[in-house]
């Protein structure tokens, strides 16, 4: 049995949701690039994201963001997803785009406008009954500009709050993850900025809320693998948001920015057990293509994953021990280096094929006539957006 050969079972059930929104259009506050063949319904995004499991076997599931995927019938839409290969995922709620969330949600001094924050999340989990989801997703843009515009202490008090009433509504085999983001949009504080707030507010909760990481929500020079690794030994982490970054919350493809950051973070979700069968980790990819075309950005993203998991599987770990007993830094170091620099490509292409998948997916996607097949019939109506 050569080495690859042992990681397969891993790869075989290596899985990484999707967003709905990475379908739809976005950009910077400057300008928004439309691309002809964007979805207008949360439908088109399912099909397209669809399409991307077709061509990798990587993407088994969708996220959704209410109310920008909003439908009548979730039931309905979970059976359009079952019929095109994939299932509802992850359900993201919103408390960021109305008026009355200007000065927080699940934080507001007000309790009507908490009140109604909590009944927006309650409704998620509603849906997730019906979308037979897993994972309810709370991210807050709730923070201040300025000092003293709150009471940053009691807006703790009020979060926790908000979050017990929540998590009482959680089914047993529901989860709730909590993201942190150290800035933006408020910018003197926020009130769940980094991953010790977000652990506090979860453990004082239960066993059924942990934390979401996502890659691009730290300050620079942040070392995340050990954010991982001790998020781990805490059975604490529950959930990635994918993407990177140069420079502040950049949501670009996953492993474009730095892949040795992505190899680093992903070897710690091994050694800590996170890519075990049953482990509580669940994968997802949280990124934006302002201007590159949508579906190929998403197979580019699931590929990078793909391709780092393999180069972390491979690694050495009794070399690797035996060389940190023996107290021998460079030996160490180079057992790491050897696995990241491994060109697992070649195996890849030979295990997809093997599956009946595309040995090249991004080259098969460009073949299959999908793209234009869109942009001629998505014509009329209103393209998604990264908000709708
Ligand atoms: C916030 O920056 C964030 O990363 C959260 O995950 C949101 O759910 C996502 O962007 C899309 O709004
Ligand atoms: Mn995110
Ligand atoms: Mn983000």
């Amino acid at each position: 049995m050569t080495s690859f050969d042992r990681i397969v079972p891993v790869l075989d059930r290596l899985a990484i949701e999707v967003p709905s929104w990475a379908y739809g259009n976005s950009g910077t506050r400057f300008k928004v690039f439309a691309t002809p063949g964007t979805p207008r319904t949360p439908q088109e995004k399912i099909a397209d994201a669809a399409k991307v499991h077709e061509l990798t076997g990587l993407a088994p599931t969708v996220a959704l963001h209410i109310p920008w995927d909003k439908v009548d019938d979730y039931a309905a839409l979970r059976s359009f997803a079952q019929d095109h290969g994939v299932d509802l995922g992850t359900i993201n709620s919103n408390t960021f785009q109305d008026d009355v969330y200007k000065l927080g949600s699940l934080t507001h001094r007000d309790p009507a406008v908490r009140r109604r924050a909590i009944d927006h999340h309650l409704e998620c989990i509603e849906i997730m009954g019906r979308t037979g989801s897993r994972d309810l997703k709370i991210w807050l843009a709730d923070g201040t500009n300025y000092p003293g515009q709150g009471d940053i202490r009691a807006r703790q008090d009020w979060l926790h709050e908000s979050l017990t009433e929540i998590y009482a509504h959680l089914g047993d085999e529901q989860r709730m993850v909590l993201e942190y983001k150290f800035f933006e949009p408020a910018f003197y504080h926020t009130d769940v900025p980094d991953w010790g707030t977000s652990y506090a507010h979860v453990n004082a909760l239960g066993d059924k809320a942990f934390v979401c990481l996502d890659t691009g929500h730290h300050a620079p020079g942040t070392n995340i693998e050990f954010i991982v690794a001790q998020l781990l030994r805490l059975g604490k982490l529950g959930s990635f948001d994918f993407n990177s970054r140069f420079y502040a919350d950049d949501d670009l493809i996953v492993g474009a920015a730095d892949p040795f950051q992505l190899f680093r973070i992903l070897a710690e979700v091994a050694r800590g057990g996170g890519l075990d069968e049953g482990s509580p980790v669940a994968l997802m990819l949280d990124q934006c293509h302002n201007i590159e075309d949508k579906i190929p950005g998403q197979i580019r993203s699931v590929l990078n994953v793909q391709e780092t998991v393999a180069k972390v599987l491979l690694l050495d770990r009794e070399a690797l021990t035996a060389a940190q007993d023996a107290g021998d830094v460079l030996a160490a170091h180079q057992v790491v280096m050897d696995a990241f620099w491994t060109d697992v490509r070649p195996l890849l292409a030979a295990y997809r094929e093997a599956k009946g998948l595309p040995a090249d997916p991004m080259t098969a996607y460009a073949a299959s006539g999908y793209q234009q097949r869109i942009a001629a019939e998505r014509v009329g109506g209103t393209q998604a957006s990264w908000g709708a």
